[in-house]
């Protein structure tokens, strides 16, 4: 089923679910060559979320503040390449929430433990902001928090479940956004965590 979250937001109930395996498998050796971290803020905290990304770009955070790069700030090397399903999956998921010839350069991977948060925030770091943001939730469920155009505007919860696709463009890709605190439990796919990929067109 596909529900609409906004004028230009779609989710997709369980549309990642023919491509976990594939995920699954390519995770690792991405994840070998560029761990999951905790970034530091500008403000000097350290992130709830641990995070790491594949593909042309990466996000990073420090204290100069949020930008995305072509290195790995930790190991000095290029991001991991993007497997090619994943990159299927992006497409095809942008394609069915009609966008076609999405072609991303990033993929940021969340790691929720029980209790990570991420707080009401803007993806803004990324050059034109009329490509959409492609996103597959995986593991453990979690509340989204979808907010307004302000900070302020009061924010609906809505549950993501293993193999949920949710696309963001348009009208929707400036909306405030999080994540509720993870409840604790036990997935099959990745045990006690949530797992989110971020599919982006940064540069
Ligand atoms: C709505 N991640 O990585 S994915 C993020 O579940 C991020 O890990 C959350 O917010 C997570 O920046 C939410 C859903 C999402 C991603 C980007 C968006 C929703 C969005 C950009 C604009 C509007
Ligand atoms: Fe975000």
């Amino acid at each position: 089923g596909v529900v609409a979250l906004g004028p230009a937001a779609r989710l997709l109930r369980g549309f990642a679910l023919p491509w976990a395996d594939a995920i699954a498998r390519a995770l690792p050796s991405v994840l070998a060559r560029a761990p999951f971290r905790h970034m530091e803020t500008p403000g000097g905290q350290h992130m709830s979320v641990a995070l790491t990304s594949c593909g042309a770009l990466g996000w990073c955070s420090d204290r100069r503040g949020y930008r995305y790069a072509p290195r790995d700030p930790d190991s000095g090397h290029p991001w991991p390449p993007l497997p090619a399903p994943w990159l299927g999956l992006a497409r095809e998921a942008a394609h069915t929430a009609g966008f076609d010839g999405f072609a991303p350069d990033a993929c940021l991977i969340n790691r929720y433990m029980p209790g990570t948060r991420l707080a009401l925030h803007q993806d803004r770091d990324e050059q034109d902001f009329g490509q959409p943001i492609v996103s597959v939730s995986l593991g453990l469920p979690a509340a989204f928090l979808w907010g307004g155009a302000r900070r302020a505007d009061r924010a609906e919860r809505v549950p993501l479940f293993h193999g949920d696709v949710v696309v963001w463009g348009g009208a929707d890709r400036l909306r405030f956004h999080g994540v509720a605190p993870v409840r604790a439990g036990e997935h099959p796919f990745a045990g006690g965590q949530r797992i989110n990929l971020t599919f982006r067109r940064a540069g």
